[in-house]
């Protein structure tokens, strides 16, 4: 930037107009250090491949990317995979037809994706993992991960179970409803609920399969649970709608939920909280969907070339059922 009352001598001016053509051409041609384009108006453009809306978790998560993307002033692309993975691979490798800026997905489960990733890479286009990891062994293949500690999520909820249980004197017998069978969180949850509770041998799953995160998954599982286990004392399930529609089931079976089985979930979405509130779940680790804003923060710094964390994990809680009750009127989803 000149200052006022610079002399410009004939050369100088030169200088600068021979500047100025250079760096007009580079703009106009994109940035070169990556294989990108930009927008026409000079907008970073995000390439988003999501999971689906198979959630309420999900739903909520979709909305603060696309909220936060609309708030940076990214132009995002955005597609819905229908729970499908070879649906992702289909977008990123359009992502990466497009040329767009930066490409950031959340992988439906761990594997199958080094091929994919190393397309992006080799089109010199960056990827940010947003919600669930991947498993590819060559850590160059994303810039960042940006999401929540899933074995911690499912630690806090055995570790409640264990200080609810602690004087239990015979078999407490519990069911488990997996998420997406290969996903991380599911993975990862069962990891850290399993660990937490071998603090206390009473405590024992009997059952444990997945209802792939949704509300009818969850119902339909939970019916298998019951006709199968005479004594059902708990239910940990991977997240709330799961939790959610086994509440259906219970309670077809004349049961108590939240009395008879101790019903205790992840996510903390608000249908979840309500349930905990009114008594029919009994305990949630909370796993935050609000991504948005901190993806629109690492899309700019990696397409400014900046050096962007490896990992950045999210901040959550836990609740009880008066925790539930003081925070349902603020939650924001
Ligand atoms: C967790 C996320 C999970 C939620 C589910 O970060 O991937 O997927 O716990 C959602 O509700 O379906």
């Amino acid at each position: 930037m000149l200052k006022t009352g610079t002399t410009i001598t004939r050369r100088g001016l030169g200088a600068i107009l021979a500047a100025g053509l250079l760096a007009t051409g580079l703009a106009a041609c994109g940035n070169s250090d990556t294989g990108s384009d930009g927008g026409d108006d000079g907008k970073i453009v995000l390439g988003f491949s999501q999971i689906g809306a198979e959630s309420g978790w999900r739903t909520a998560n979709t909305n603060s990317i696309k909220e936060s993307a609309a708030a940076a002033g990214i132009e995002l692309k955005f597609d819905d995979a229908q729970g499908k993975q070879e649906n992702q691979i289909k977008a990123i490798r359009n992502f990466i037809q497009q040329k767009v800026d930066v490409i950031a997905f959340s992988p439906i489960k761990e594997s199958g994706w080094d091929t994919v990733l190393k397309e992006a890479k080799d089109a010199k286009i960056p990827v940010i993992l947003t919600d669930r990891a991947v498993d590819s062994a060559d850590k160059s293949l994303y810039k960042s991960f940006l999401g929540s500690d899933f074995v911690k999520e499912g630690r806090l909820a055995g570790e409640w179970l264990v200080e609810q249980k602690k004087t239990a004197t015979g078999p407490v017998n519990i069911v488990e409803l997996q998420g997406t069978t290969g996903s991380a969180p599911a993975i990862d949850r069962k990891e850290g609920f399993a660990t937490a509770i071998a603090a206390n041998p009473n405590l024992k799953i009997v059952a444990s399969q997945s209802g792939d995160f949704t509300r009818a998954g969850g119902k339909q599982v939970m019916e298998q649970f019951l006709k199968a286990n005479p004594k059902i004392d708990v239910l940990f399930a991977h997240n709330d709608d799961m939790g959610l529609g086994a509440l259906e089931a219970i309670t077809a079976a004349g049961k108590v939920p939240g009395k008879d089985i101790t019903i205790i979930t992840i996510d903390a979405v608000k249908d979840g909280m309500q349930a905990l509130a009114d008594g029919k779940f009994n305990f949630i680790a909370e796993c935050s969907p609000l991504l948005g804003d901190q993806l629109m923060d690492l899309v700019k710094k990696v397409k400014a070339g900046e050096e962007v964390p490896a990992r950045v994990e999210t901040q959550e809680g836990t609740f009880t059922q008066e925790q539930a009750k003081a925070a349902l009127p603020t939650r924001k989803y």
